[in-house]
């Protein structure tokens, strides 16, 4: 019978696995582990909604407060700049990027949209760092507010699941001894 891994709830699906390989597969684990965010400022109302469901998982995940280290940035553009800044320091286990941009609100949703995403990729392609995509991109504010604790979820607590599970991936793979 094929295995099943049942996807973790920052992450929707269920993955059916062949039999007869091996799976290196994380969880959102923070024991041990610190964690680095970066948040904008720009539309703070909702992004500081991101930062405390990406705080209030990391804590019930098993990372300890005071190993959590928070920066904030004027906005979306910004978050790569920090991402990378947090992870060159080889200090944390994982970097969460928090942000908001909405579409109505701004001609140049695309740029500041387009590069938070790339440059987050980057940042974590550069360094090795997991880095996950917090950063809400929204048509309109009432679509923010349902991704940032409201009706869908919070994004936030949804990256910071997202970056331990990446880090539990990493720590996993490191430890593997060669066969
Ligand atoms: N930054 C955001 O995080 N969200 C936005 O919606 C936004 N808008 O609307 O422009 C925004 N702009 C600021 C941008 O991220 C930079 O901080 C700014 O351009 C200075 O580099």
């Amino acid at each position: 019978m094929n295995e099943e891994l049942r996807a973790p709830d920052h992450a929707i699906g269920r993955l059916r696995l062949p039999e007869g390989v091996g799976v290196i597969a994380g969880s959102p684990n923070g024991a041990r582990r610190a964690v680095g965010i970066v948040v904008g400022r720009f539309n703070g109302e909702i992004t500081s909604r991101l930062l405390d469901g990406a705080i209030a998982a990391l804590v019930e995940a098993g990372v300890e407060r005071d190993r959590i280290d928070v920066v904030p940035v004027p906005g979306a553009f910004e978050l790569p700049l920090g991402a990378m800044a947090l992870a060159r320091t080889r200090q944390y286990a994982c970097i969460i990027a928090l942000g908001c941009v909405i579409r109505g609100e701004t001609p140049h949703f695309d740029y500041v949209a387009g590069e938070a995403a790339s440059g987050l990729q980057l940042a974590a392609l550069e360094t090795g760092v997991p880095v996950s995509f917090g950063v809400l991109t929204c048509d309109t504010r009432a679509q923010a507010e349902a991704r940032a604790g409201g009706a869908r979820g919070n994004k936030g607590a949804e990256a910071a699941r997202s970056a331990l599970e990446m880090a539990d991936i990493f720590g996993l793979l490191r430890t593997r001894a060669p066969e």
